[in-house]
């Protein structure tokens, strides 16, 4: 972290992201309560923030009491101990709609997630994308106090917003961040605007993805539609006579300082809240209620497992936790449908009176109750059907200071390729899934402690502070090179 501060010393930091790390509501009484999100993007860059200072800009969705919330068009956050600025931007339900819902839900989400989800692109909600890129941007420049901020740049909901703050302030330094994977060229291709998206990105000082993967399909995409100068061996592309860097920097999280509650209060509190006894066996799942998560194939293989091994049914409870998200649209709608159904089907095959083989909690959960329950249970269940990282992985690790419990991870997160010592499975073989679910559940401690420690010492170095530090490291050697060179 303290490196963090003194690469960054003296310049001048703006985050853009479509999702503000903290939401003002008024309660019934009259009083505001602030939250946090549930997101991914919000749990690795606002301990970033914290270290750094700076201003962020976001769209305040989540706030939604317009006669609060215009009386917090800035505040400063974090509410305990504020060290930044939070500004946001407010969208009409019109623009909401078009850009979040539509392009960036719609289209650009399940064009990137190979789920079998087919993307919708409609030319009117690409309009309303580009003019909030435009509005963004704008933010963007009308808060820069200097001629070089660094600009942070967050996830796909902004591709075009870097190429529009380079046109004002060509000297920013700016790091996009892409938080989700990207597909190869020709599923990129059916973007009917996919030449406009590329060439936003191409705006960065410095773009960066989860793995070596996701950059190597960028390049290929550029190559496949612009008349750009790619030098693999530099991981650079210059296109319009401007440089990037694409580059893999793995998010990660903040690790755990202080003492843990004690894992018994803990597992006896979960145990408690499903009514089952001390020894009935948990695996925890906690995502954002989205059909990329898997989860419908998640509660297969626990239907799966329970048939193959009987004497599992009266002792093992799947808790899903599943924070809801993007509701008003058709697609997660079914999805949420699909899923209590299923949910409904197992525990009526398998439960017995007093015993349900899954608890599906569909409420958002604070970040205390999460860490009990991650230190609550004997397996994690990650079965992502493609994810650009996935951090509940990385949290269930930091939480396990006992050196007990197993992670399942899917193949296809990002976080497969740094946790190898996981149980790594495919969540598209139902069967295999079973089966890794079983192996979790009977695995002796020894074994279990090996394998934690493992991943523990991986998450604990590749905390999310080395990971803005790479690429804060990167920009400041930009920095350099680009002043060295103005001067020539
Ligand atoms: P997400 O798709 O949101 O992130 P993930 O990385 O797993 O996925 O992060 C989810 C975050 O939300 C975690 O911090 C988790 O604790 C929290 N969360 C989930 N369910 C919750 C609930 N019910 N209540 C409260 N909190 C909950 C995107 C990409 C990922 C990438 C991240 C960061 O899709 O692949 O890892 O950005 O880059």
């Amino acid at each position: 972290r303290s490196l963090l501060k003194s690469d960054l010393r003296g310049d001048e930091i703006i985050v853009v992201s479509n999702r503000e790390p903290y939401i003002h509501e008024r309660t019934a009484e009259g009083q505001i309560k602030i939250n946090r999100p549930a997101s991914g993007l919000v749990t690795a860059v606002e301990p970033v923030m914290r270290a750094c200072s700076g201003i962020w800009i976001a769209h305040g969705s989540g706030s939604a009491d317009r006669d609060t919330v215009d009386k917090l068009d800035q505040v400063a956050v974090p509410p305990e101990d504020p060290s930044y600025q939070l500004k946001r931007v407010w969208l009409s339900e019109e623009e909401e709609a078009g850009y979040y819902f539509g392009f960036a839900n719609e289209g650009l989400w399940p064009l990137c997630h190979i789920a079998h989800v087919r993307p919708v692109f409609r030319a009117s909600d690409w309009e309303h994308y580009r003019a909030v890129n435009q509005r963004f941007a704008d933010a963007v420049v009308s808060a820069a106090r200097t001629e070089d901020p660094v600009v942070l740049v967050q996830d796909y909901h902004f591709a075009l917003v870097p190429r529009m703050v380079r046109e004002k302030l060509p000297r920013a330094t700016i790091i996009t961040f892409w938080h989700i994977p990207w597909p190869n060229s020709e599923s990129f291709s059916i973007c009917p605007w996919r030449s406009e998206i590329v060439d936003g990105l191409l705006g960065s000082t410095i773009l960066g993805f989860h793995t070596p993967y996701h950059c190597k399909h960028f390049t290929e995409t550029v190559d496949h539609l612009l008349e750009a100068n790619i030098e693999q061996e530099h991981s650079t592309i210059t296109y319009g006579g401007h440089q990037t860097l694409v580059k893999n920097y793995p998010i990660s999280i903040a690790w755990p300082e202080g003492a843990m509650p004690p894992v018994e209060a803990c597992r006896q509190e979960l145990r408690e809240r499903i009514g089952v006894g001390a020894s009935h066996l948990i695996a925890i799942g906690v995502d954002r209620f989205d059909y990329t998560k898997g989860l419908i194939e998640r509660v297969s293989a626990v239907a799966v497992m329970l048939e193959r091994h009987p004497d599992m049914i009266g002792r093992f409870s799947l808790v899903q936790v599943a924070a809801p998200t993007r509701s008003s649209l058709e697609e997660y709608r079914t999805f949420h449908e699909r899923m209590d159904k299923l949910v409904q089907d197992v525990n009526a095959r398998f439960g017995q009176p007093g015993y349900q083989p899954v608890h599906l909690f569909a409420t958002h959960h604070d970040a205390v109750t999460l860490q009990r329950y991650y230190r609550a249970a004997d397996a994690c269940m990650v079965t992502s059907l493609h994810d650009g990282m996935n951090l509940v992985c990385k949290e269930f690790i930091a939480a396990r200071d006992d050196e007990r419990g197993v992670l399942l991870l899917s193949r296809f997160a990002g976080a497969a390729d740094e946790l190898p010592d996981a149980l790594i499975i495919n969540p598209y073989s139902i069967e295999d899934t079973a089966d890794a679910l079983h192996e979790a559940l009977t695995m002796s401690e020894a074994e279990q402690r090996d394998r934690m420690r493992s991943l523990r010492s991986t998450v604990q170095h590749n905390n999310v502070y080395l990971w803005a530090a790479d690429m804060l490291v990167d920009a400041a050697r930009t920095r350099l090179r680009e002043r060295i060179e103005a001067r020539i």
